[in-house]
């Protein structure tokens, strides 16, 4: 995959957190959602490649837009020689930041070679999520407090210094217990694991590890920028009942007890993970209106040669726009 198509899916994501920025605030996740996938459906169309989204909105009979096996790119009208590229989405990632105006909602889209990202069904998934120095020192079978003293002497620091970012939800009670008992400390947080596993493989982010049960799409997601980053992410799809199984199946998927690691989640060659702030958040600001424009502030990576970006756009939109620093 060409890494000039990285500012093509910039534009994308930018232009979607722009959109939905719009409604923050307003209590209404879904309009807010609606206006991103509407947005980067309509961005992708312009982006010159034969693509194919394999994580989205949903089935096809379940979502309008942006759905699983949807042709996106100037491709989808039978331009021949387009780069064939499969494409993961989180139009809004963490819709109810977004709606509460909270911290860390960012629009999202990871793009691979084809065939290069896992095809995962909408199910939970079990993910322990760390930085380069911890990569191979973590084991998702293993006791909690093992874990985190891996980390604590890959990160040549103690167990007390190190901070878990766990989503506060009541099936985390044991989980929350044993880093308590560890000694850890445990920022939890609302939403959004895409953006907290980031932050795992940025130092000075004063993320040390995610764990805990997340979306499994967005295992995927924050697959493709952890093989950015050099992070890693340890993986297993919660798969709880026939039906589960039976959805895992339909997307190709037979070991549904498999442990995953980044390059399982994520193994293409070439890979491209496109992120836009739309609230402030760890890595990135949300984005700011200011009359005659917009300015937004994004993260674009990629895998080959390895590049991280950090990028901050002024998008100018009237005479009278007041350009600063
Ligand atoms: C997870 C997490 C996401 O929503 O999917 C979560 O991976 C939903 O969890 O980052 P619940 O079903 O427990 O609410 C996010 O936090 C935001 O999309």
């Amino acid at each position: 995959m060409d890494s000039d198509l990285s500012l093509d899916f910039l534009s994308v994501v930018e232009q979607a957190a722009i959109a939905c920025a719009h409604t923050m605030g307003q209590g209404d996740g879904h309009a807010a959602d609606q206006t991103a996938v509407e947005t980067m459906r309509r961005c992708l169309d312009g982006v010159a490649i034969d693509g194919t989204i394999v994580i989205g909105e949903g089935e096809r009979d379940e979502a309008p837009m942006l759905f699983i096996g949807e042709k996106v790119g100037t491709g989808g009208r039978d331009q021949a020689g387009l780069p064939k590229i499969d494409i993961a989405v989180d139009p809004l990632e963490g819709t109810n930041l977004c709606a509460t105006g909270a911290p860390n909602a960012m629009t999202v889209l990871a793009a691979s070679d084809q065939g290069g990202l896992l095809h995962a069904p909408d199910l939970y998934m079990e993910k322990l999520i760390v930085g380069a120095p911890a990569k191979h020192a973590v084991d998702l079978d293993a006791p909690v407090a093992d874990n985190l003293a891996a980390i604590a002497r890959s990160l040549n620091r103690r167990i007390e210094d190190l901070v878990v970012m766990v989503l506060d939800r009541p099936r985390h009670q044991t989980l929350i217990a044993d880093i308590r008992a560890a000694g850890a400390r445990i920022r939890l947080i609302p939403d959004g694991d895409v953006a907290a596993g980031i932050a795992t493989a940025v130092a000075g982010s004063g993320v040390h590890a995610v764990m805990g049960t997340g979306g499994a799409p967005e295992g995927v997601l924050t697959a493709v920028a952890l093989r950015c980053l050099q992070g890693e992410i340890l993986a297993r799809l919660v798969v709880k009942s026939p039906e589960h199984e039976e959805r895992c199946r339909a997307m190709g998927i037979d070991d549904v007890r498999r442990v995953y690691r980044s390059a399982d989640l994520a193994s293409g060659q070439s890979l491209i993970f496109a992120a836009t702030g739309v609230t402030d958040g760890a890595l990135m600001k949300g984005v700011r209106f200011f009359g005659d424009g917009v300015r937004t502030h994004s993260v674009v990576m990629q895998s080959k040669p390895a590049r991280i970006r950090f990028i901050d756009t002024i998008h100018i939109q009237g005479e009278r726009a007041l350009v600063r620093f």
